[in-house]
């Protein structure tokens, strides 16, 4: 499928095109201009400086033009600059640029919400509040389980990543380079063992089964039942490596909440907005989360999240109790109104779902062919390798990883690495990329492994 012109945004040419070193000469000034100006602990996974992006490619102030598989991690999935965003925020910033939500409200505000009510998997009537980032939704997602509960304790998972601030980098599993030197952390946060199916120590089968135990062990006998707010759970791990959760894991985990009262939260900042090939990853099992989070896909490229949850969860925070200045920020929620418009209009779910079967039939192709891609996963546009060594024994192969995403980069292909173990190589193309795009991304890849392994 060749995509409609008017689905690509800027007219950008969709080509692949290398013509300078990566980064170029350009990049090159603009990087000492960065080490000069920002501290060394901030860096990029392909430090070329952007002119422009859309479709299925972004163009370097040099001219490079490169297949994008990262969606500026999962963020640009109506494709950057998309038609809608672009016209309905344009306008709105030539109304007014913002209020504050809590000093005067205003109905793009309000419509986001109701979107947001009507599409997330929450049983029964819903009520959303808009917030800045992935992280400050999470962080108001714990405040409202603890303010409905009235009770301390987190329960997270292995692997997962929740975000930066004092309490979601408390939340996110691997030290490093997310907590090391940046305790103390947060007290009553307590971790349980993902159902990982590819490294589960009794194997595949007994994953979901066994996960499900040490959950309520945990629960149970070392946190004590009454002392729990709120299961939290990436329905698909993201920066853990897109660790899709054994067959039945997650509606498992629903039970064990909804037995003991407990509130489900499923962090969708990654999975959610039709990345997955469904508005959110929760549905693919099933599963109806108390609490759901979004942010990345939703409004763009602008930045807005936001926490949807069952009504009368969602009141029991008191009057005044949730907010910020910028939350909602009326640009940002046109954007988002435009991002809900560009995936109905142009039926992106199921383009996300046919993205993944090409990534999935090509990715498992590539692995007959190199026993160093150990495991092939995700869902619709949210598709990873694990890079093990050779010779079928699943150690983590992290250097290689780094030299195939660093070869892919130097082809004219952008890939973005993850994992807690540095092994995994993640696709996140916007939906906006062309066939042609995406076969030929899957193709330089394909020539990368081979040229490593
Ligand atoms: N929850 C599931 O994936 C952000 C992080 C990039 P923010 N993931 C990308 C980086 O290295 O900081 C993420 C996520 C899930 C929460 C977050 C946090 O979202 O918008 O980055 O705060």
């Amino acid at each position: 499928m060749t995509v409609a012109p008017e689905t690509t945004g800027p007219v950008i040419e969709q080509v692949r095109r290398v013509r300078t070193e990566v980064p170029g000469p350009r990049s090159r000034e603009l990087l000492d201009r960065q080490r000069a100006a920002l501290p060394a602990g901030l860096g990029s996974t392909l430090p070329v400086f952007v002119a422009s992006a859309g479709g299925g490619v972004i163009v370097d102030v040099d001219g490079n033009s490169f297949i994008d598989f990262g969606s500026g991690i999962a963020v640009t999935t109506v494709g950057n600059s998309a038609p809608r965003v672009v016209a309905r925020a344009t306008e709105q910033l030539q109304r007014f640029t913002h209020t504050c939500y809590l000093v005067n409200p205003y109905e793009s505000y309000v419509a986001v919400c109701e979107r947001l009510n009507r599409l997330a998997p929450v049983p029964g009537p819903a009520r959303t509040a808009l917030f800045n980032s992935g992280a400050e939704a999470v962080e108001n997602a714990i405040k409202v389980a603890r303010a409905a509960t009235g009770r301390p304790a987190i329960v997270v998972f292995d692997h997962a990543f929740h975000g930066r601030t004092l309490l979601t980098m408390t939340l996110t599993a691997k030290n490093k380079p997310y907590k090391q030197g940046f305790g103390p952390f947060v007290a009553d946060v307590y971790r349980a063992p993902m159902a990982y199916p590819y490294r589960w120590p009794t194997g595949p089968e007994r994953c979901a089964e066994e996960a499900a135990e040490a959950l309520v062990d945990l629960i149970d006998r070392q946190i004590g039942t009454d002392n729990v707010a709120a299961v939290l759970v990436e329905p698909i791990q993201g920066e853990g490596g897109f660790i899709v959760p054994a067959p039945g894991f997650l509606p498992k985990v629903q039970q064990i909440c909804a037995e003991r009262g407990l509130i489900l939260i499923a962090d969708e900042v990654q999975a959610g907005i039709a990345r997955t090939g469904t508005w959110f990853a929760s549905e693919h099992e099933g599963i109806q989360p108390d609490i759901v989070t979004s942010a990345k896909g939703l409004g763009g490229g602008l930045p807005i999240a936001a926490v949807t949850g069952r009504a009368e969860l969602m009141d029991a925070a008191p009057a005044g109790g949730l907010g910020g200045t910028f939350s909602g920020n009326p640009v940002a929620c046109e954007a988002a109104l435009g991002v809900f418009d560009e995936i109905e209009e142009h039926d992106l779910l199921t383009r996300a779902q046919r993205i993944g079967e090409t990534m999935l039939s090509t990715l498992r192709d590539i692995q007959r062919a190199h026993d160093v891609v150990g495991d092939v996963r995700g869902r619709g546009a949210m598709i990873a390798i694990e890079l093990v060594h050779p010779g079928g024994d699943r150690r983590p192969n992290p250097e290689l990883t780094t030299r195939i995403a660093a070869r892919c980069h130097q082809e004219g292909l952008l890939v973005l690495t993850a994992g807690s173990y540095g092994n995994v190589l993640r696709f996140l193309p916007p939906l906006s990329i062309s066939d042609e795009l995406l076969n030929e991304g899957l193709e330089v890849l394909r020539s990368a492994i081979a040229a490593e392994a």
